[in-house]
This record gives C-alpha cells, sequence and structure tokens, in this order.
C-alpha cells in the first residue's frame, strides 16, 4: 500500500477517487481519460438501473432488427447502444467509437469537440441471455487515436489497432451486484455499485488470477469441432490431471463477461476454440476488438495469459473492425498447457 495516497488505506474508494489517484501516478495526464471513464460509469448506471427492473418494464424481447452479426437485436441491447453512445458521444475526449452493434465505425457528430481517444464497445455482451436473468455486460476498450485528420475525424485505422496500445479496457456485469472491473496497466480492480447511494465502491483491489485453477469453461456441444489439440487438452482435463491429483470441473455460462469474470477470480480456463469443421476456412466467433482485446489486457494485467492457442491476443492485428478470433485464457498452468496440447499436436508438430 505504500506507493497509493492515505485514502485508499481507508478502503472506503469510490471508481472516481480511484481514477483520480491513478490519474495523480501518470506524469502529464490532462484529466481526459479521467473525464472520459467518468462519462463511461454513468452509462454504465443508467444501463444497470434498466437491465435490473427489466422484466418488470416491457423492454425484454426483440427488436425486430437483426445486427452486423445477423443476430437478432434484443431491445435491451439497442437500449444499451443508445446509452452508450449518447453518453460518450459530447464529451470531447474521443475522435471516433466502435460498437459491436454498429457494422461502421461511428463518428462524433460535427457540433461537438473531438478528443484524442478511441472508443471500442460491446454495449451488451451476452445479450441471447437476458430473457433469462442470467448476468450480461458491457465490455470497453479505450486506445489513443493514431490517425491526423482535418476534421479531428477519427478513422478505422484508430478501430483497428492491436492490443498492446490500449490504455484501458475493461466491463461492467450486470448481475446478482453490478460490477466494474478495469485496468489503465497499472493491475484490475473491482467496484461494486452501492444503489442507495449510486456509487461504485472499490471491492476487489488488484485483482490476481490463481497460477492454477479447477475449472475449465467452454461450450461443449461445440465438441466435435475443435482441433485435435484441443479435444486431446480437453480428453486430459477430464483425466486426473497428474499436477493436480483431480479432475476439473465444466462451468460455461455462455456470457463471456460472465465466464472471464469467474476465470479472473477463482482461476481455471475459458475457452472458446475456432470451428475447425472446413479446415480452409476455420471459424472463429468472438471478436478481437470489443471482446478478446479487452479481456486479455485485463486477463495479463491479472497475472494470466490470453491466446489465439497459438499467438499472443494483444499481439493479434485485425483485418476490420469486426474480425474474429479464438479465445483461450485464464491461469499461466492450464494455458501453458493448452498450449503446449495445441503445438504437440499441430500439422508442423515433429514427434518428440
Ligand atoms: P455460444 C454471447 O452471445 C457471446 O458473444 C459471448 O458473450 C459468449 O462467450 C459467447 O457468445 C457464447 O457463445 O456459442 O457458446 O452460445
Amino acid at each position: 500500500m505504500e506507493n497509493f495516497p492515505p485514502s485508499r488505506q481507508s478502503k472506503l474508494v469510490t471508481v472516481q477517487r480511484h481514477l483520480m489517484e491513478e490519474q495523480s501516478l501518470h506524469q502529464g495526464a490532462t484529466g481526459q481519460f479521467t473525464s472520459l471513464m467518468w462519462d463511461l460509469i454513468l452509462a454504465f448506471k443508467i444501463i444497470s438501473r434498466e437491465v435490473n427492473k427489466a422484466g418488470l418494464v416491457e423492454i425484454l424481447g426483440l427488436t425486430g432488427e437483426e445486427n452486423v452479426h445477423g443476430e437478432q437485436v434484443k431491445k435491451l441491447d439497442a437500449y444499451a447502444q443508445d446509452r452508450m453512445f449518447k453518453a460518450m458521444d459530447h464529451g470531447g475526449h474521443l475522435c471516433v467509437m466502435g460498437s459491436e452493434e454498429e457494422e461502421e465505425i461511428i463518428p462524433i457528430p460535427p457540433e461537438f469537440p473531438k478528443g484524442a481517444y478511441v472508443l471500442l464497445y460491446d454495449p451488451l455482451d451476452g445479450s441471447s441471455n437476458i430473457d433469462f436473468n442470467i448476468s450480461i455486460g458491457t465490455i470497453f476498450s479505450v486506445y489513443k487515436r493514431v490517425s491526423i485528420t482535418p476534421t479531428g475525424d477519427g478513422t478505422l485505422e484508430d478501430c483497428t489497432q492491436i492490443g498492446l496500445h490500449q490504455v484501458a479496457a475493461g466491463y461492467c456485469i450486470y448481475g446478482s451486484s453490478t460490477m466494474l472491473v478495469y485496468t489503465t496497466g497499472r493491475g484490475v480492480h473491482g467496484f461494486t455499485l452501492d444503489p442507495s447511494v449510486g456509487e461504485f465502491l472499490l471491492s476487489h483491489e488488484n485483482i490476481r488470477i490463481p497460477s492454477a485453477g479447477k475449472v475449465y469453461s467452454i461450450n461443449e456441444g461445440n465438441a466435435l469441432s475443435w482441433a485435435p489439440g484441443t479435444k486431446a487438452f480437453m480428453h486430459h482435463l477430464k483425466e486426473t490431471d497428474a499436477a493436480t491429483r483431480r479432475p476439473y470441473s465444466l462451468r460455461y455460462v455462455g456470457s463471456l463477461i460472465a465466464d472471464v469474470h469467474r476465470t479472473l477470480l477463482q482461476g481455471g480456463i475459458f475457452l472458446y476454440p475456432e470451428d475447425t469443421r472446413d479446415p480452409d476456412h476455420p471459424r472463429s466467433k468472438l471478436r478481437l476488438m470489443y471482446e478478446a482485446n479487452p479481456m486479455a489486457f485485463l486477463t495479463e494485467q491479472a497475472g494470466g495469459i490470453a491466446t489465439t492457442g497459438t499467438q499472443r491476443i494483444l499481439q493479434v492485428k485485425p483485418d476490420g473492425l469486426h474480425y474474429k478470433v479464438p479465445l483461450v485464457l485464464g491461469s499461466p498452468y492450464e494455458v501453458q498447457l493448452y498450449q503446449k496440447f495445441i503445438k504437440d499436436h499441430s500439422p508442423v508438430a515433429t514427434p518428440h
């Protein structure tokens, strides 16, 4: 605690105070980023309020529209997208946004000033679970702009940087409680919303993922689509693992935020590998820019590993805003073991 101001030692720390203290640790910080995060936090509070009463207000169900991925758009999806845009479009911190719900990049309206940052987000990830009261959430990823344009507008280049260039990432999970988990590259910190005062209070300071776990998280229904290395790894986990003398348990929510949140706190491994049934055209589901990259930044900052199986997620170069990748993340023990299985079962692997 010696490198944090005395206030942090009282533990009653709001996320706003945490951000101010983080800002004081960054030489030359202008406050633009802190102000951007405050706007984001307001959006999370508003979305949380609607999500937590969705069953009571007629905003469950479908809008009848489809998003860029051909997925049915749920009313709460559309509401969350609208809230995020309206909270973030006028603060003067952003030059452009990218959303899971919009095919193209989202310009800042001409009447508002442009800033130095770029925001990528999934306004309501896991929304297929909305009607079943399963945890869902908002995922966000922040970059500094790399483009220079006469109007100040950001570009697609700004929105398709590699994950290593993220300046912040996190999620807000709307579950049994509403929690904000974020990193700015100085560890991972969790804040739980106290609805009675409307404040996110520090509840999980410096989250560290266990070096090994007891849980694996994967959609077993896709087993026939897995590559040989993934099949061998999953079989291994179901036997008694020699190093741990116990089989693993399966926990799979089908909501990325919920599965990653549990993995960060409990350890183990989360996998969404590619579908290899057409070996010439392997297919992935999770999107790099607003799902895999932010989760990878958080995982690495918490002491874990995040990979495609053969490449560090944060080094993957996207070919577009909605580029999809296989995602495997979690405790170093399990993820390194997975990487070994993939290597040993790859077509180019040479027999020992
Ligand atoms: P499946 C939700 O739709 C999502 O994008 C992620 O939140 C989640 O990890 C994944 O899809 C679940 O996919 O194919 O297992 O239902």
